[in-house]
């Protein structure tokens, strides 16, 4: 078969099997995969977004994905090219979401020889399964497709097929009743959705849920449950935890998940749960349970309220929390949040206020392996997936400067409305809350840590066409409420060199409040 009708094939199955958005970067020997999807573009069968830079475009890729929850390949050319989408690769590999990499290759029989721009790119993501063609695949993929010379032909595209009904299989189904009334805390990772919020609504157990899992909603999910792990009696009359989706950010659930003299039931496998699992956790695919002590719960709310109250008295308007809080707020209903890893996700884990059932809100990040590269691109992507009423990406600004290429759009590219919010304080303040905080490292804290760049983000932003305004922390809200057309930045100061001091004066009034 000629290169062309190979593509114009693989074309009309990826448009067979659901495909609705692709993701190309330019070159010579992916020219056949160009061409085609361009005209299944203007043909309104994919809508096709291109990008210069390989590694930005998996990440969009990865963000169309996630949002949409459809398969979403990434084109490239050959060579380093192919190198670029591995971040992205291990991301979805680990968050289990479907982008499919098409790699086009130079004929086998030029592999191991001098030929330009040739390498052994077949085996290049381990891990990642690697297809013929892109049937039946509900993660990540690869395709590598050897293309020979012509690689252009005259041709008229045609991508029509017949519908056939696409085959679901159905995996085996180990559901767990308790029968036993144990203390049970419910723990809502990243992509735990639904099941979480409705076991513990259903059975009355509080609800710990991160930000990204997509149950931090209702009644019985907590606020400050990372301090209250820490400082509560309640923590330590804790018999049983049930947990869904993959956690991953606080030491306080990972500590809680290590525990060997209680039971846990990890609703999924080992692969999204964060420690190895010993003979007392339980691998299942559904629990359900029958209503608890209501006493139970409501100690639990009655705690977090005052935990909560403790933080609020601390925050005085001007800190990062404050700047997490306010966002929290800003995301209306069938509003779409993308939040960065390191302090923006854990400062929102610390404030956000769950929201009311069934109002529609995505938040998600990248927690499959908590990058702090592609972001931008990851968001702008599940901008562009999904429909909303108001889309916030919240980033960190080393986390905004290591992905500001893609900011890198061609001016004929589909285009979101995004405002990106940066919490910019010069630097990774994660760093400081962790142990190489401590003053024994001061010396060499700033330099191999904290990493200040005196990047001007302004100046970065004009250089990409992107608007970009510099807010106080009191004007964000404002702000974000402001009818928004485009891509644009906003940057918010906040403090970098206080932070442990805050962290350890919220950790006392927390402790203060519960320890009763
Ligand atoms: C690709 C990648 N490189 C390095 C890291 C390690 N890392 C985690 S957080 C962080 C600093 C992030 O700084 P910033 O985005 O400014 O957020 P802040 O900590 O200030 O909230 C780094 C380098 C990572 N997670 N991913
Ligand atoms: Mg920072």
């Amino acid at each position: 078969m000629s290169s062309t009708s190979t593509v114009q094939s693989l074309i009309r199955d990826l448009i067979a099997h659901g495909v609705t958005d692709a993701v190309l970067a330019p070159g010579s020997r992916s020219g056949p995969l160009a061409l085609g999807l361009h005209a299944a573009d203007q043909q309104g069968l994919i809508r096709l977004h291109v990008r210069v830079d390989e590694r930005e475009a998996a990440f969009l890729a990865l963000g169309l994905a996630n949002a949409s929850r459809r398969l979403v390949p990434v084109i490239t050319t050959s060579g380093t090219a192919v190198a670029n989408l591995h971040p992205a690769m291990l991301e979805a590999l680990h968050a289990n979401v479907p982008v499919l990499a098409i790699t086009a290759d130079r004929p086998g029989r030029l592999r191991g020889t001098g030929a330009n721009q040739t390498t052994e790119q077949r085996e290049i993501f381990p891990g990642v399964p690697t297809v013929s063609e892109p049937v039946g695949i509900d993660g990540p993929a690869h395709l590598n497709l050897e293309l020979d010379e012509p690689l252009i032909e005259p041709t008229e595209w045609d991508f029509s097929f017949d519908p056939a009904p696409i085959e679901r299989i159905n995996g085996q189904t180990l559901v767990e009743s308790f029968d036993e009334a144990l203390r049970t805390v419910v723990v809502a990772g990243d992509d735990a959705r639904q099941p979480a919020r409705i076991l513990a609504e259903a059975a009355g157990f509080p609800l710990l849920a991160e930000p990204t899992s997509g149950a931090r909603n209702g009644d019985n999910a907590l606020i400050a449950y990372r301090l209250l792990l820490g400082h509560s009696p309640l923590a330590e009359q804790i018999e049983r935890v049930v947990s869904f989706g993959h956690t991953t950010l606080s030491r306080p659930v990972t500590q809680l998940l290590s525990r060997t003299d209680i039971e846990i039931v990890h609703v999924g496998d080992q692969s999204t749960f964060p420690v190895p699992a010993g003979k007392n956790v339980t691998f299942v695919s559904d629990v359900v349970a029958d209503p608890d002590d209501p006493a139970w719960l409501s100690s639990w709310l009655e705690a977090d309220r005052a935990a909560t109250a403790a933080i609020d008295g601390v925050l005085d308007g001007t800190t990062p929390y404050d700047l997490a809080r306010t966002i929290n707020q800003a995301v209306p209903a069938e509003g779409l949040l993308f939040v960065g890893s390191s302090n923006p996700i854990r400062d929102l884990d610390l404030v956000a206020r769950p929201y009311p059932v069934g109002e529609r809100r995505l938040i998600i990040g990248n927690r499959g392996l908590a990058g702090i590269d592609g972001t931008l691109s990851t968001a702008i992507g599940a901008a562009l997936a999904r429909e909303s009423s108001r889309a916030i990406a919240y980033v960190g600004d080393l986390t905004f400067l290591h992905g500001s290429n893609g900011l890198l759009i061609g001016p004929d590219e589909p285009r979101p409305d995004l405002t990106i919010v940066v919490a910019s304080d010069d630097g990774g303040s994660i760093f400081s809350t962790l142990e190489q905080g401590a003053p024994e490292y001061a010396d060499a804290f700033e330099r191999v840590y904290a990493t200040p760049t005196g990047a001007d983000i302004g100046s970065l932003c004009r250089g990409y066409g992107v608007p970009h305004r510099t807010v106080s922390i009191a004007e964000v809200a404002a702000a974000l409420d402001e009818p928004a057309s485009g891509i644009r930045v906003l940057e918010v100061p906040v403090d970098r060199l206080g932070r442990q001091d805050l962290a350890t004066r919220i950790d006392a009034a927390v402790r203060a409040a519960v320890r009763l």
